[in-house]
């Protein structure tokens, strides 16, 4: 039976998890697979039904797919507002983000958080939030527990070079390297936070991943639109935390591609221009990807061809299950809610 005909997707989802695939296949079906998921949700905003604010990580797939390829199923991930990629990529099911973004109580959260709130603790999607850095607490308080249990369990943080100025990003570094916690911290930095860029909200000088340094954590800089080197990275960062060795950071540089919040493009908004949106987009890290498979006889143009026209099957599917299930019963919409 496939995912979007069961209900029951939590079983299902958690074998997919299990099966991850981290060839260069592998990874690029997953962000083909994430790019294809939010191109068509993105197309069906426009007929109104989805209702939740939603934030659509076009463009920074490389980041979720890379991170969660190092990662083991009992490995756990925290998010943010921005959190599609980081639920697919760590294995979370497709019906339960539809039918969360259409509201309905087959969603991840059973219809009441919407876009912002994915989770499936199943697979180790433990929690997102839209509330900036709120999630990175939380995660250090995963990875705490895994130091005090003694097993090699990594606890991820995916969060915007945004929530960096938050108390809590602080405070949770702080803790992080004083316990000696196997977080790993995941900033993708995108260069804005809403409207605003970083050289307007951010000392100028050293990098964040060089700020992070003083707390005396190991952080590097990485390629946020090169998949493979953000694997690579990752699986450094995740042996690190398993050894007991503390946690690691991770700065991602990549670029949304649509507006901050919904399906459009926003070049017309003034904070930032077409050119720069086409100069992130010529470096997109699918094409990039695929032109290397290509090159390399790793896929031919047929099989993108076929994975393209598979996953879009698979959304389809995803999305008339949705709308076909039933919104919650207003009497128990405050079920889970806080
Ligand atoms: C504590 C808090 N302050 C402000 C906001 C409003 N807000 C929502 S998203 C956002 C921008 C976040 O930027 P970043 O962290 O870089 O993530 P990105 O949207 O670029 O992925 C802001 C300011 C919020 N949700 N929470």
């Amino acid at each position: 039976m496939s995912e979007v005909q069961d209900p029951r997707f939590e079983a299902v989802a958690s074998r997919a998890a299990e099966r991850a695939d981290v060839s260069a296949r592998g990874l690029l079906r997953g962000m083909m697979r994430i790019r294809c998921v939010e191109e068509t949700l993105a197309e069906l905003y426009a007929e109104q039904e989805i209702r939740t604010p939603t934030h659509f990580s076009i463009g920074q797939e490389a980041v979720a797919v890379g991170v969660c390829a190092a990662l083991r199923r009992d490995d756990v991930v925290y998010s943010g507002h921005r959190c599609h990629a980081h639920y697919l990529a760590k294995g979370g099911s497709l019906l339960g983000m539809v039918g969360e973004l259409y509201g309905r109580e087959i969603g991840a959260a059973r219809g009441r958080g919407g876009s912002v709130h994915l989770a499936q603790p199943e697979v180790g999607v433990v929690a997102s939030s839209a509330i900036l850095g709120q999630t990175l607490a939380v995660a250090v308080g995963s990875a705490w527990t895994f130091a005090m249990d003694r097993v090699p369990r990594v606890a991820v943080a995916f969060f915007g070079d945004g929530a960096v100025e938050e108390g809590i990003f602080h405070e949770s570094l702080n803790f992080a390297a004083l316990r000696r916690v196997p977080a790993l911290f995941v900033c993708e930095n995108n260069l804005y936070s809403t409207h605003t860029g970083l050289a307007v909200r951010q000392p100028q000088g050293p990098a964040i991943y060089e700020r992070v340094r003083v707390y005396g954590i190991v952080s590097e800089h990485v390629d946020g639109n090169d998949v493979l080197a953000v694997r690579q990275a990752a699986v450094r960062a995740a042996e690190h935390c398993r050894g007991g060795r503390g946690p690691y950071f991770l700065e991602c540089a990549t670029y949304r591609w649509r507006e901050h919040v919904g399906p459009l493009w926003d070049y017309d908004r003034g904070y930032r221009t077409k050119e720069e949106v086409e100069r992130w987009m010529a470096r997109c890290p699918i094409k990039r990807l695929a032109e290397q498979c290509l090159a390399e006889g790793v896929c031919t143009p047929g099989d993108l061809e076929a994975w393209g026209q598979e996953f879009r099957r698979e959304i389809d599917a995803a999305v008339a299950t949705a709308r076909r299930s039933p919104f919650p019963e207003p009497d128990a919409i405050l079920e889970g809610t806080y």
